[in-house]
This record gives structure tokens, sequence and C-alpha cells, in this order.
């Protein structure tokens, strides 16, 4: 089975539960009741409709919103497993608090670049929010060429500022240990040690594969170098709790227009790495590139380039920022010169690695990118699924001496002429 996470099949059954939205009148009553204070022109509109808009992997979204469009939100509410798979594969409702509590803290880091939160309930394992509409997904932007001029400013500084606010250089000691604690997220995180870390690493039956790539395949699962680089990666995945993360930060978890960037979705945060999140932008910008070479022949390598360049641009808004909050840590022991540099030199080469293995795992894992399965011809799409692979292998493998973004970027744009 293949899913995607722009692009799936939204009609697996599930068996209904006491708390789940019974009907459309059930979401409307929820939605007037929580935003009567924050948006009472929505709260006390005449009518209201809605429509079912999830095409996640995971939960039920809806837009409730007048006739006219003119007012309305989103609330989103998670079931007890997962929502395309069914009752076979369950999942804690924590993910629904945390996804709340994060974006939450992402508002207080950066108010601009999520949506903003307007309730959660806790006994519906509902939440409802901004509707963020008037942005499109980053994967069909990428696809249709899309300049995004601020994209990589707007990542860059989401990414300094929720690292950096959420790490030990600027937070107490005990206050570091409760959000640490607060956000253990253990199904969550077992769907990425087995999905990004395991399966696209052996003959995995989740797997899905492109007939033409198999050798491709088998030739990387016979790689034991590699697989020792993967399990170092896991290991600091399991083990390393730096400061708050995203937790999926792929292309289907950020909405743009040309002058805005929203980040949503952050169901699988955890303190985890923070080059995990790093990398797996970063990858989403290569994964991308990688599909351009074989989108429309020939023609899209200024848009190549424009993808390479958003890496770039978004690395060196993120350590200028990072550095800036560096000089102010609470704590004497960080606030000495070097200490930020090393830890940038540490995350680069952690953003490396987690963005090979995200390249390999889009490209044989379980959930697929819709970037690289819109290349319709077979044999066009293992090419550029094959520059995905080699690329990522090399990241994973070199990411130490690859951990300089000016070497970093002369790699990449190799793989991909
Ligand atoms: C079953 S969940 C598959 C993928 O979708 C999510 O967005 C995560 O990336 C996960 O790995
Ligand atoms: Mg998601």
């Amino acid at each position: 089975m293949t899913v995607q996470d722009t692009l799936v099949d939204t009609s697996a059954p599930a068996t209904s539960i006491a708390y789940q939205f019974l009907d459309d009148a059930d979401v409307i009553a929820f939605a007037r009741l929580h935003v009567a204070d924050q948006y009472p022109a929505f709260a006390q509109a005449a009518a209201l409709q809605v429509e079912e808009i999830g095409d996640g992997n995971i939960n039920y979204v809806y837009r409730v919103c007048t006739p006219d469009r003119l007012a309305s939100v989103i609330v989103k509410q998670g079931l007890p497993w997962v929502r395309i798979i069914g009752e076979s594969w369950p999942l804690s409702l924590v993910r629904v608090r945390i996804e709340a509590e994060t974006l939450a803290f992402e508002a207080e880091c950066a108010a601009d670049l999520v949506p903003a939160l307007y309730h959660f309930d806790d006994a519906r394992s509902a939440i409802v929010m901004e509707d963020i509409g008037d942005h499109r997904n980053l994967r069909h932007a990428f696809i249709e060429k899309a300049a995004l001029p601020f994209l990589g400013e707007h990542m860059g500084r989401f990414l300094a500022t929720t690292l950096y606010r959420s790490s030990d250089l600027a937070l107490d000691a005990h206050d570091k240990k409760a959000r640490v604690a607060r956000f253990i997220n253990p199904d969550q995180c077992k769907i990425t040690e087995d999905l990004f870390f395991l399966d696209p690493f052996c003959d995995h039956e989740r797997n899905s594969i492109n007939p033409a790539l198999r050798s491709d395949a088998e030739a990387l699962w016979s790689d034991q170098q590699l697989k020792v680089e993967v399990a170092e990666l896991k290991l600091r995945f399991l083990s390393t709790p730096e400061a708050l993360l995203h937790g999926d930060l792929h292309a289907g978890s950020i909405f743009v227009r040309e002058d805005s960037t929203k980040i949503i979705d952050p169901e699988f945060a955890f303190f985890g790495p923070a080059g995990f999140d790093i990398g797996s932008w970063m990858a989403g910008l290569w994964l991308a590139a990688c599909a351009h070479t074989e989108l429309e022949a020939g023609a899209n390598k200024g848009y190549i380039e424009q993808l390479c360049a958003h890496a770039v641009t978004s690395w060196e808004a993120f350590a200028t920022q990072y550095q800036a909050q560096a000089v102010t840590s609470i704590d004497a022991s960080f606030a000495v010169a070097g200490v930020a540099e090393r830890c940038l030199q540490r995350m680069l080469s952690d953003a490396i690695g987690y963005a090979g293995c995200e390249l390999v795992r889009r490209t044989l894992g379980l959930a697929h990118v819709l970037e690289l399965e819109s290349i319709s011809e077979e044999g066009a799409r293992a090419k550029a699924e094959r520059r995905a692979l080699a690329l990522g292998r090399e990241l994973i493998l070199q990411r130490h001496a690859l951990s300089d973004m000016v070497v970093l970027d002369a790699t990449i744009r190799r793989h991909l002429s």
C-alpha cells in the first residue's frame, strides 16, 4: 500500500466511538461554542455549513464556514487509530493534546507562521483553529513551480525560534525536564522509528517500491556501513531530548501563499534532536528537486536552483538567529564564545543525516510524496527516485564531512545535474 501526505484514500471504514462527532450539526455546534469569545462574527452567524477536508493519513479535519465562506474555522478530531488503516493500527490520543500545546508554543515563538489555536477539547480529542484556506499545500506549490521569495527566511525563523526556545540554552533546567515529560509521545515516535529508520533499509512488507527500482533497493539493503550510520541516527532520535520538535516537518505539513507560510500538524511533536526537524524540512526541498529533474524534461533547471537556494537561505536564517539567541543564554555554561557555533555544526551534521533518511524513506517506504508520484511514466519516476536514493545514501554516510553549507550545497547540486 502506498500512502502520501496529501493524496490518500480517505474511505477506510472505522467503528464509531462515543466522543466522535455524530453529524454535521454536531461539528457546527462544537465550533460555535468554542470560538464564541475569539471569533464572534463566526459564532453568531445565522447559518454555518461543514465539509470534511482531511487528506492526511491519521485524523479527520472539517472546515466549518458561513455559506459565503467569509467566516470559517477548522475542526480537527483524532480517533484512537490511524485513519487510513483502521483499528489494526491503534494510536494514542495524547497526540491531540500534544498538537494543541505545541501549536500554542509555536505561536509564542512565531505567531505569524502557525494557525491560531482557538480551543482544545480533551474529552472529544478535538482542536478548533484558524482556517488557513487562503494558503495552499507546499507540495502543490512545488509541483507548479511557485516562486516563494520568503519561504527560506520563514522556515529558518520558525526553526531558530522553536528549537532554541525549547532547548536547555533557553529554559530553566527544571522547566525543561517538566516539558520533556509533558511531550512524551510514544505512539507517534514509534511510527517514525519504524517508517523512517527501519522499513526502508530492509525488505519490509510495509514498503512500497517502484518495480523499476527493485535492484537499487536490494543494493541499499545489503549496505552494512549504511545500516550502522542509520542505527546511530535512530539512537540519537530516541535518546536526545535537545528541543521540542515539530516531528513531521515535511512539505505536506506546510501551507503557503506568496507572502506567507503556515506550518501545521505538529502531532508528532516530542523532545528530540534539533537536526531532525531541520533535515526533514531540507529533504522536502531536495525531494521536490529530484522530482523536477523528470517532471518536465529540461525545463525545470531554474526551479531546481530555487529549491536548492531555499535550503541555503533557510539554514543561513536559522544559524544567524540561533546564534543571536544563544548569546543571551540564561545558563553561564552556554553563554560562552564558541558554544553556539559548536551546536550549529552538530545540528547541521545531524540534519544532513536525517535528510538522507527522509530521502530514502519517501522513495522506498510506506509514505511517498506527491512530487515524485506525479511522474506518471514508471521509468522516468525511477530515474528521479534513483537520484533521491543516491543523494540520501551519500548524505547519511558523509554527514560529518558535508557539515558546511557551501560543501553541502555543491553536493546537492552535483546529484541534481
Ligand atoms: C501512517 S502515517 C505515515 C506518515 O504520515 C505522517 O505524516 C508521517 O510522516 C508518517 O510517517
Ligand atoms: Mg500529518
